[in-house]
């Protein structure tokens, strides 16, 4: 019987908040595990599982974070939220503060945003505004005009967000009696890693696990500064969601990585859409492509070093599929249009 409270509730004694936080929610977290049997066969790996993140409200983990942090600004009477974001922030901010009462304003970096995301900001409600440049830019502006207004700024450096990412770590925990050998996320701005890392930290010292994660992240090779150890001017990578520069939590990815005996490393463009692919037609499961980053790490993973003694692995797909359409549709060429007949079809599909 799954757990009907809400996030914050479920989760109170590890979370900032107090008998005055309001108790905001649109039925976030509890998202599934579920088992990836065809990618358990290709690897050798003897259990894979899925933390499918895109079954959240606005479709990706974002809510977790968002939640906590729209509702730790309307306790603090704050009116307004404003965040820089590749698409799944911005959706996730506009939905919690429409939900909240609350005004919401994006600051996006222009034409690289998916169609979804852009189109869940807009019918919530947010301000949008573009700006020439990648993530990274924005991100900028939006401190900067935080630092001066009366904006909550609700990017992952406010640490709130971070807070509630980390009970997705919880969840797996709890889903699986133990925490996993290893995880396998998607690195962008850094603060997802950060959080699950806190999360599996928390988790060993409260007894909820015995063990913790090796963490492996994973960048897109247009957009690797964490392998790189240098910020990016112009990152590039089709999976838009992932594609930044300078992470804000930087610190938070390396320690990580370090205090875990984790690592992490990139992926082309052409692995991310191949992992891409494989998990929609071969486990039933759609991703944007940023989360794709994750099964793609693992197969370059196994085929390249090996998971050692590695039996039970945990990937985290971020975001759902529905969020890029465009995408997804460029996998295929036009679509036969034909008279509605059941001669016409036949011959269309032995075309
Ligand atoms: C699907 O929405 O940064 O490493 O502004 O949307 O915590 O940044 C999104 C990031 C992975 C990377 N997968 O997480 C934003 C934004 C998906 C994402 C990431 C994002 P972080």
């Amino acid at each position: 019987m799954p757990d009907a409270r809400s996030l914050m509730d479920r989760y109170a004694s590890y979370l900032p908040i107090t008998d005055r936080t309001p108790r905001l929610t649109l039925g976030e977290g509890n998202t599934p595990l579920v088992r990836a049997r065809a990618l358990e066969r290709e690897t050798g790996i003897p259990e894979i599982w899925l933390k499918v993140e895109g079954q959240n409200p606005t479709g990706s983990f974002k809510d977790r974070g968002m939640v906590i942090a729209v509702a730790k600004a309307l306790e603090q009477g704050a009116r307004m939220v404003l965040c820089a974001s590749t698409g799944n922030t911005a959706a996730s901010a506009a939905a919690y503060a429409a939900r909240a009462g609350m005004s919401c304003t994006v600051v996006l970096p222009a034409g690289q945003v998916a169609a979804g995301k852009l189109a869940q900001a807009i019918a919530h409600g947010a301000r949008v505004v573009a700006v020439r440049g990648p993530f990274d830019a924005a991100l900028a502006v939006v401190r900067a005009l935080a630092e001066q207004g009366e904006a909550t700024l609700v990017n992952s450096v406010n640490p709130d967000r971070l807070e509630g990412q980390k009970t997705a770590a919880f969840e797996i925990c709890e889903a699986l009696g133990e925490a996993p050998d290893a995880l396998f996320i998607p690195v962008g701005n850094a603060g997802n890693i950060t959080a699950y890392w806190k999360g599996f930290v928390e988790a060993a010292r409260s007894g909820m696990a015995r063990q913790r994660p090796r963490m492996y992240g994973y960048q897109a090779e247009g957009a690797a500064p964490l392998v790189s150890g240098k910020p990016v001017a112009e990152p590039q990578t089709l999976a838009t969601a992932i594609r930044v520069g300078n992470p804000a939590s930087w610190k938070g990815a390396v320690m990580a990585r370090d205090e875990s005996g984790g690592a992490i490393d990139s992926v082309s463009d052409d692995e991310i859409l191949d992992a891409y692919s494989f998990l929609a037609r071969c486990e039933g499961v759609f991703a944007e492509p940023a989360s794709a980053a994750a099964i793609a790490g693992l197969r370059k993973r196994v085929r390249e070093n090996g998971l050692g003694s590695a039996k039970r692995v945990v990937c985290v797909l971020t975001g759902n599929g529905m969020k890029d359409p465009d995408r997804a549709r460029s996998l295929a060429g036009d679509i036969a249009e034909v008279e509605a007949t059941p001669d016409a079809v036949r011959a269309a599909l032995s075309s």
